[in-house]
């Protein structure tokens, strides 16, 4: 088995890392200081926080948690970072460090009250409106088992924690509450190939990613690898029976490092613990177990003292005064959604951290309803979905995959060195409750197709160009590797999964990148062409792919350009 994806160290210890990393005293602080800021205010509790039940019986009304009243805030801060995925968490963090009064802005929830079920998060067998952001029906990427409709669901509206955007030929995953993606994702913290990150940005010193941005990323969310115990046991089956196909085609294989603890993982598994990854938890939240930025980043941060939370609050829009202040136009919103509060709130420095696609229409807004219009015309190009492609293969009879499923894979067929198919397939579970005599796979892939996006000044929102015949070189890459992977072992392509009943998904990404790219839109640190102390700090900085999954990076880079934005312009 090779290790060529795997961390140049098993980064399970809360070695200090710059600064400060694990789960310390501060953290805990900030935390508790999180959930009082948020609570503080409330006018309403819901009854699950005042008696939680254990388990809800079939009598039960079910009933989600009222958001926390978002917290009052100042008129002006030193500075504001929008959003709570990666990028901003790192930045409020170093920022908070740094003695900067700063505001984070969420139009998300914070995930950690409990629900009438006594549980924050829902499961993804038993989804309800806790799991998708203010939808009628589910939206899993799996619709179907065995070519029946039977995954999705009707639920009620309501701040959930997944979101879904829909565009010509391209649907957007993205999470949605304090700590972005991170609520919802599988947890896999990859260091992308080295010579692949060289090719796609030349300009960023890869030293010093790899000797110290990477390893200091790694250790603040607690990436580590899973154990042989966890490995060998039936919530693995799927895996290794597809990492023994694969050798068998003669791919090698890797490990896939993840956030998730899998010392939890084992006392899951034993009984002894609350379960989370092997009780279908993943895309709609684990209550358990994961390391997602609410856990480290943000009560970090918190815990400096320099950092308010403000929740359920989405920022409309940003105008520049001449005295180079900059106001935000706020709305916030209560847990149907409606609009309870318009206010403003100005800074000096500004850092965007809204995702590529809230990031990407922020400034796109602003560039052309004229509000700041030297922005550059690079913002909007450069899209991309990290090659994503899902394929779903039928496997023999004789070869299980294993009812019980934990919800985080471990191990990828890594064919990236082959430049014909240029594949890194992350073996995939599917979690359904019975042998399904299937095996998923989440590809990424080397597609050098890059999409745009434009301004709806009607609809005031952005559209993402992404042609039909643009996820061809996916298809063209993931068939070589599927193909030779089927023939040595009498195993063919399944159809009945997904949305259209293709054997595979190219239209929809987890991984949306690009829209602001380092060293196009921006310098070589995030600061945007066009005006001062505007910075860009999550995925959209990233060009279109990053040939393995892309929070590793997204953090490891908003370390980088933080550390050199306080030293120079602050
Ligand atoms: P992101 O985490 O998207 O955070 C942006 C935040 O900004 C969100 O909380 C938004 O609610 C908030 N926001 C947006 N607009 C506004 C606004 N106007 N006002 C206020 N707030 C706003 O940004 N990646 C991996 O590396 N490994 C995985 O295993 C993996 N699995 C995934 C599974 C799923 C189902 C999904 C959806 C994604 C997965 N990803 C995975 C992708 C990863 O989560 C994503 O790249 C990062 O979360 C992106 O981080 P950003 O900092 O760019």
């Amino acid at each position: 088995m090779s290790s060529t994806h795997k961390p140049s160290q098993n980064n399970k210890s809360t070695k200090a890392g710059e600064n400060s990393s694990g789960m310390t005293r501060r953290a805990f602080l900030g935390r508790s200081a999180m959930t009082a800021a948020a609570t503080a205010g409330a006018t309403t509790v819901s009854l699950a926080v005042i008696s939680p039940k254990a388990e809800a019986g079939w009598w039960d009304v079910f009933e989600p948690a009222t958001p926390h009243t978002p917290v009052s805030i100042a008129p002006y801060y030193t500075a504001i970072t929008v959003g709570t995925g990666y990028g901003s968490s790192v930045t409020a963090l170093r920022l908070g460090e740094a003695g900067i009064d700063t505001l984070m802005i969420e139009m998300g929830q914070l995930w950690d009250q409990l629900a009438s079920d006594g549980k924050v998060h829902c499961n993804m067998i038993n989804a309800d409106a806790r799991s998708m952001w203010f939808k009628d029906r589910t939206e899993a990427p799996v619709s179907n088992i065995l070519g029946l409709p039977l995954v999705d669901r009707n639920i009620d509206r309501y701040p959930g924690v997944l979101d879904t955007l829909s565009y010509d030929n391209m649907k957007v995953y993205l999470g949605r509450g304090v700590g972005g993606g991170s609520l919802v994702n599988g947890g896999m913290a990859v260091v992308p190939k080295r010579a692949f990150f060289e090719e796609i940005l030349p300009d960023v010193g890869a030293d010093d990613m790899y000797d110290r941005w990477y390893p200091l990323a790694q250790s603040m969310l607690h990436v580590n690898s899973v154990t042989d115990e966890v490995y060998e046991s039936d919530y693995y089956q799927f895996s290794r029976m597809a990492e023994t196909c694969a050798h068998k085609a003669g791919f090698q294989t890797s490990d896939v490092p993840n956030v998730y603890d899998f010392d939890y993982m084992a006392e899951e598994i034993a009984g002894n613990v609350e379960p989370s990854a092997t009780a279908n938890e993943v895309i709609y939240g684990n209550n358990h177990g994961k390391q997602s930025l609410d856990k480290n980043y943000i009560p970090q941060a918190i815990g400096t003292g320099n950092v308010t939370l403000r929740t359920m609050t989405r920022v409309a829009s940003i105008t520049q005064g001449a005295n180079g202040v900059y106001t935000l136009q706020l709305e916030t919103i209560n847990v149907a959604g409606d609009i309870v509060e318009r206010l403003s709130v100005q800074c000096r420095y500004l850092f965007l951290g809204a995702g590529t696609m809230g990031t990407t229409e922020l400034l796109m807004r602003a560039r052309e309803t004229g509000a700041l219009p030297a922005l550059s015309d690079e913002i909007g190009q450069g899209w991309g979905n990290n090659g994503n492609f899902m394929v779903s293969i039928a496997n023999p009879l004789w070869k299980l995959t294993g009812a019980k499923q934990s919800g985080m894979p471990v191990r990828g067929i890594d064919n990236w060195d082959d430049p014909e198919a240029q594949v890194f397939a992350e073996i995939a579970p599917f979690p359904a409750g019975i042998e399904t005599y299937t095996s998923l796979f989440l590809a990424i892939t080397n597609n050098p197709e890059r999409g745009y996006m434009t301004y709806d000044a009607t609809a005031d929102n952005v559209r993402l160009h992404w042609g039909p015949d643009q996820s061809q070189p996916s298809f063209d890459a993931a068939k070589k590797v599927f193909d030779r992977y089927n023939k040595a072992n009498y195993c063919h392509y399944r159809r009945g999964l997904f949305e259209g009943n293709q054997p595979y998904a190219d239209f929809f990404t987890y991984h949306p990148l690009g829209g602001c790219l380092l060293g196009k839109a921006t310098d070589l640190y995030g600061r945007l062409k066009g005006y001062d102390n505007l910075y860009t700090v999550d995925g959209s900085l990233i060009p279109g792919n990053v040939g393995v999954n892309p929070f590793l990076t997204i953090t490891a880079l908003a370390e980088r350009n933080i550390h050199k934005i306080l030293r120079e312009d602050f």
